[in-house]
C-alpha cells in the first residue's frame, strides 16, 4: 500500500517532546513521548473513507460514516491520527482508553475507545510497538495494520493492553491510528484530542 501523503489535508500538528512525573508535565528526563502527530478528516479523503470501509470488514465494528458525509454527521471512530517518529522517538508503555473524556460536559455519553487500528507507512529499523503484559511485539512493516481491542465487553479497560512504541533506530517510522468508539461522536471534537 502506498499513501502520497504531499497530496493529505493535515489538519493540526502537535509536537510532543513531553517530560512527565506524577502526571505533571515538567522538564526531566524521563520522556515518556518523542513524536510529531497530525489529524486527518476522512470526509476529506475518499481513499481514508474506503481504507475505514475495510477496517469495518475487517473487525466487524462500526468505524465510519455511512454516506461520508460532513463533520456534522454522527459517527463512532475519531478522525485519522498520523504520528510521525524520527531517530530515537518513542512513546512508552500506556493505554489508548480514555479516562474521563467520554463523558462530555453535559454528561453526555460520547464513546471511550473500545479498539485501536493502527497501521504502519514506513519501514524503520527500531520502533516496534510492544505489549510488555502480553510478551509480543509488532515490528513495523509500511501497509500492515495491528488491531486490539481497548475495552473487555463489560466496558471496562482490558489490562493486558498496554502497549508502546520503542525507539527508532534508524529512519522515519510513520503510523496512523484510527481509534473506534463504542459509541458515537463528533469528529470535530476528535481532531481536538491530543492523545
Ligand atoms: O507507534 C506505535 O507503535 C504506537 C503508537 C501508540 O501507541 C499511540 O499512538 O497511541
Amino acid at each position: 500500500m502506498y499513501i502520497d501523503l504531499s497530496s493529505i489535508k493535515i489538519l493540526e500538528i502537535n509536537i510532543f517532546i513531553l517530560n512527565k512525573k506524577d502526571g505533571v508535565i515538567k522538564s526531566e528526563v524521563s520522556s515518556y513521548r518523542v513524536q510529531a502527530t497530525g489529524w486527518i478528516r476522512e470526509y476529506e479523503e475518499d481513499f481514508l473513507y474506503r481504507l475505514s470501509h475495510k477496517i469495518e470488514l475487517i473487525t466487524n465494528l462500526k468505524v465510519r460514516r455511512p454516506d461520508n458525509k460532513g463533520p456534522s454527521e454522527p459517527v463512532e471512530s475519531e478522525a485519522w491520527q498520523v504520528g510521525v517518529y524520527s531517530a530515537g522517538g518513542l512513546y512508552l508503555p500506556h493505554y489508548d482508553n480514555l479516562q474521563n473524556e467520554f463523558i462530555n460536559a453535559d454528561g453526555v455519553h460520547i464513546g471511550n475507545r473500545i479498539a485501536t487500528a493502527m497501521f504502519y507507512l514506513s519501514d524503520p529499523v527500531g520502533g516496534a510497538t510492544a505489549f510488555p503484559k502480553l510478551g509480543i511485539a509488532a515490528t513495523p512493516k509500511a501497509g500492515s495494520m495491528v488491531f486490539w481491542h481497548n475495552l473487555k465487553l463489560s466496558g471496562a479497560r482490558d489490562d493486558l493492553l498496554r502497549h508502546g512504541a520503542c525507539p527508532v533506530a534508524r529512519g522515519i517510522k510513520w503510523v496512523s491510528n484510527k481509534w473506534i468508539r463504542n459509541y458515537i461522536i463528533n469528529s470535530i471534537n476528535s481532531t481536538k484530542r491530543q492523545n
